[in-house]
């Protein structure tokens, strides 16, 4: 069986992919299972799990629990910090805040958290965070330098930089909530660059958002916020019904 990683990336030669963010502070473990059984039933290829503020760790594990009941699809931690990991997601997005200001959102952090992944038993997969505009909470918790939105070459840089040093994905974040997505211009100038693939999150509620990232060269889109709404989510799973071929 395939890990995590090479699933994603596999179906990615047909498809850019979509990732769905479920935030475990947000969600109950029934209303986890509601949004994964819809999720299982639509062209999302993984769920991630996370936020930017810490959460108990039997609160992820219970969300996680409840969805897995739900849905074949994988499960990855999408870690605000080591208190979101859990020993029942599949894997973890191993990620290091490039801009930001302190080592403990770049390495310190990961240092800690290393181990605790090993003994989960969790596939790692290395990637490089990137906030970009006003980046919400993310930025602020991370103590984040963002790349402003009209200076689209340096998160080029960062990508190269990122795909030197052996990322395995770059993640751009306009953070959660973000008033709009980061701009399929940005996307496309970083794409150009980089040698890794590109994800784009933050703000994006519609369907049309999300193919005109895929459009300018995204190769995964998160949403988030968005699935919060019952018939706002809806709408954006039959617009993305497209993508299942
Ligand atoms: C946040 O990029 C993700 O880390 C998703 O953002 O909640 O705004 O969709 P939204």
């Amino acid at each position: 069986m395939p890990g995590v990683y090479t699933g994603l990336m596999e179906a990615r030669r047909k498809n850019p992919l979509l990732m769905a963010l479920i935030d475990p502070e947000k969600y109950s473990p029934n209303a986890a299972a509601h949004i994964a059984s819809v999720l299982d039933d639509s062209s999302f290829h993984a769920i991630l799990v996370g936020g930017s503020t810490a959460i108990w760790q039997s609160k992820v594990d219970d969300v996680i629990l409840a969805m897995r009941k739900e849905t074949v699809k994988p499960i990855i931690i999408f870690p605000g910090s080591i208190s979101n990991l859990s020993p029942r997601a599949d894997a973890v997005l191993f990620m290091s805040l490039l801009n930001s200001d302190s080592t403990y959102y770049m390495i310190d952090q990961q240092f800690l958290a290393a181990p605790v992944v090993k003994g989960m038993g969790l596939e790692a997969i290395p990637t490089a965070y990137v906030i970009v505009g006003e980046g919400g909470t993310a930025g602020f918790v991370g103590r984040a330098r963002p790349v402003p939105e009209d200076r689209p070459e340096l998160a080029a840089i960062y990508a190269l930089t990122a795909g030197y040093l052996g990322f395995r994905l770059l993640y751009l974040e306009a953070g959660s909530g973000a008033k709009k997505p980061i701009s399929p211009s940005f996307v496309e100038i970083v794409r150009k660059t980089s040698p890794i693939p590109v994800m784009a999150g933050g703000g994006v509620k519609t369907a049309a958002q999300v193919y005109e990232l895929f459009d300018h060269g995204a190769d995964v889109v998160v949403v988030g916020n968005v699935l919060e709404n019952p018939s706002e989510a809806n709408k954006l799973i039959q617009g993305l019904k497209a993508l299942r071929t």
